[in-house]
């Protein structure tokens, strides 16, 4: 309650629990302590004069998020600091959260180890909630399957059965990331798939192999493939919860063709950005959204995991 009102500076109703009532989901897109007073519209919530997400709520209940969820890590505040250190985890109404259900293949030489999972994990988390460059989102995640054996896809036909069979059912409310080897052909980076009532084969893929590979050949350090796993991480994740579909002038696949608004496309200034379309994104650099991107994000429709 506390936490709410330095967050939004508005009334609140006394529900069940104390604070609100057990079905209620009441984050909502309102103003937050550094913003002018009486301009709900100009920000969101969770960082600074944001614009507003698409939809409010993160579709967790007051009465889940009290209960709390068992996690490995992620939570950050704005600057980065305070983040989960593992174990039983309460919520908060006050601040919009993503859970992520991690799976990651082993034996294949571009597999992650446990340390760099969840360095790679950690920055994703830093970059949905940093309160510049960030999406107003606090990220948790557990690693669900953290050994499974690699699979090469022939097709995305495949790819989904593998989500499918891989989504645990216990953890319904979360997005569900898998660290995978690759294709077959070794393209692209990153997946993900929507989920549909008929298949119900949801989720996104981060292919180790593929950026690997590309890095190779580069002559790049290994050393400098981190931020682009990462980046690949928060893409896929923001396309899971985007669901916008060629809405408001995206592609069709929420790519965005000038993310810095200087009204050149594919410009420099655009490269940078987690959802820019066009040119080589480069990905040496935070997590960065865009406010058309941020505009978008509809945590009530996650794709790996809601229709
Ligand atoms: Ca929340
Ligand atoms: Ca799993
Ligand atoms: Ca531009």
């Amino acid at each position: 309650m506390t936490e709410y009102m330095a967050q939004y500076g508005l009334g609140f109703t006394v529900g069940r629990l104390g604070v609100f009532g057990a079905g209620e989901s009441p984050t909502h897109e309102g103003r937050d302590v550094d913003s002018p007073p009486g301009s709900p519209g100009t920000d969101t919530d969770g960082g600074r004069n944001m614009v507003p997400h698409k939809t409010p709520g993160d579709s967790l209940t007051t009465l889940q998020e009290y209960r709390g969820f068992i996690l490995d890590g992620g939570g950050f505040d704005g600057a980065g600091a305070n983040g989960h250190a593992g174990g039983h985890k309460r919520l908060s109404p006050a601040y919009k959260e993503l859970l992520v259900e991690v799976d990651a293949m082993s034996g294949f030489a571009a597999a992650l180890t446990p340390a760099q999972l969840t360095a790679v994990l950690g920055a994703v988390a830093n970059g949905y909630s940093n309160a510049t460059n960030g999406a107003g989102i606090r990220v948790y995640w557990v690693v669900d399957e953290a050994s499974v054996p690699n699979v090469v896809f022939q097709d995305a036909s495949v790819a989904k059965s593998w989500a499918y069979d891989h989504s645990n059912p216990l953890l319904e409310e979360f997005a569900h990331v898998v660290y995978a080897n690759k294709f077959s052909n070794n393209t692209p980076y990153g997946e993900t798939y929507r989920n549909n009532l008929y298949t119900n084969s949801g989720g996104s893929f981060v292919f180790l192999s593929a950026i690997a590979t590309d890095f190779a050949l580069s002559g790049m350090p290994v050393a400098a493939i981190q931020p682009w796993i990462s980046n690949t991480s928060a893409h896929e994740i923001c396309h899971s919860i985007m669901d916008t579909i060629s809405t408001n002038g995206f592609d069709g696949g929420e790519h965005v063709k000038d993310p810095d608004g200087d009204g050149v496309e594919g410009g420099r200034g655009d490269l940078g950005y987690l959802m820019v379309k066009g040119g080589i994104r480069i990905h040496t650099a935070p997590v960065l959204f865009d406010d058309k991107t941020r505009g978008q994000i509809d945590l009530t429709k996650k794709a790996s995991v809601e229709w």
